[in-house]
């Protein structure tokens, strides 16, 4: 069955990669909307050979046919033109964290919850890149051992803040002045993403916990986390120390985490071969290594997760997201 998509963001990183993906898992699309700001309209995007013109986002951008809209553009836009396209029947797919707390909206990684579309009322929440790849490995675990409390230290690219992001650093290691975070990216290593809050927890942080525990659907989960955004282009890496409540053999998790799907396990200490964020970039799997057992704890388990963050961490998951609407016949 082909459906109609709209992409809204169409011209941003991750508007862009949605193009890609669509294209890669050839998405059975219909006819395809691409809209952006006053500034990006009017310029044309090719998609499988044919141009596309794109059209400026307004109120009236969802009067068309359109099944699935695709959106990444921010928190302000999802949150003012997403209410429009449900209105019009428009199933959206929303990569802001605009909706992820809504108790009526699913936040959905379709290798972990994906029952939980079908749960939707027009809008499907996709979760925050560093939450997303941290709960494909989990999930499988939890369900085996039963997860007790969770450590998260990620290490995270700077194009999680956009294209600004990518030029903040290209521009700090050529020695000019850093114009986007508080501190110089370059060379060094920020334990500040997104905002503080009154806790003493940045708003990054505050995301990894809360989105945890509603994708996994397990409110008791015990959760830490620690967010530092480091001078790395594209994919995150990090650090998942798991106490679980049942006993486990490493042996078990490596049989466990080889046959999860989503799941690349990269785990040879010996010959220097773990996860590499250069390694992963590109490429939609979430990589899993340095699987050892956390000698501190009777039932724990260190391991080095990493995923590229624009693609598994955002756009591969939103049309995975869209590919289970078209599976379950929910468009
Ligand atoms: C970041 N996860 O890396 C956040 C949003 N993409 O900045």
């Amino acid at each position: 069955k082909k459906v109609n998509v709209a992409v809204v963001g169409a011209t941003g990183m991750v508007g862009r990669t949605f193009l890609k993906v669509l294209e890669e898992r050839d998405f059975p699309i219909e006819n395809l909307y691409l809209m952006a700001s006053k500034r990006s309209a009017g310029n044309t995007v090719n998609f499988r050979g044919k141009d596309y013109i794109i059209e400026e986002l307004n109120e009236n951008s969802f009067d068309k046919d359109i099944d699935i809209a695709l959106f990444s553009a921010g928190g302000d836009l999802s949150k003012k033109y997403a209410p429009i396209a449900k209105e019009k029947g428009v199933v959206v797919v929303d990569n802001s964290s605009a909706w992820r707390m809504d108790k009526d909206i699913p936040l959905v990684v379709p290798e972990v919850n994906p029952e939980d579309v079908k749960k939707h009322n027009g809008i499907i929440a996709n979760p925050n890149c560093s939450t997303i790849q941290a709960v494909v490995p989990l999930k499988a675990l939890h369900d085996k051992f039963k997860i007790k409390r969770i450590v998260y230290s990620t290490y995270q690219a700077v194009s999680g803040s956009g294209v600004k992001g990518i030029t903040d650093l290209e521009e700090g290691l050529k020695g000019n002045e850093n114009k986007l975070y508080p501190h110089p990216i370059a060379y060094n290593a920020l334990p500040h993403i997104d905002v503080f809050m009154d806790n003493g927890y940045t708003k990054e942080e505050m995301k990894m916990i809360d989105e945890t525990k509603k994708i996994l659907n397990d409110y008791d989960l015990k959760i830490t986390a620690t967010t530092v955004r480091v001078p790395v282009l594209y994919s995150h890496s990090e650090s998942v120390n798991v106490e679980f409540e049942k006993e486990f053999e490493v042996e078990e998790v490596f049989n466990i985490l080889e046959n999860t799907e989503g799941v690349v396990v990269v785990d040879n200490p010996k010959e220097n071969k773990y996860p590499l964020a250069l390694d992963a970039e590109g490429k939609n799997e979430v990589f899993v290594g340095r699987i050892r057992r956390d000698f501190s704890v009777d039932n724990g388990i260190n391991m080095w997760v990493v995923a590229d963050n624009i693609r598994k961490g955002a756009a591969t998951n939103t049309v995975q997201i869209a590919e289970l609407l078209v599976k379950y016949n929910l468009v």
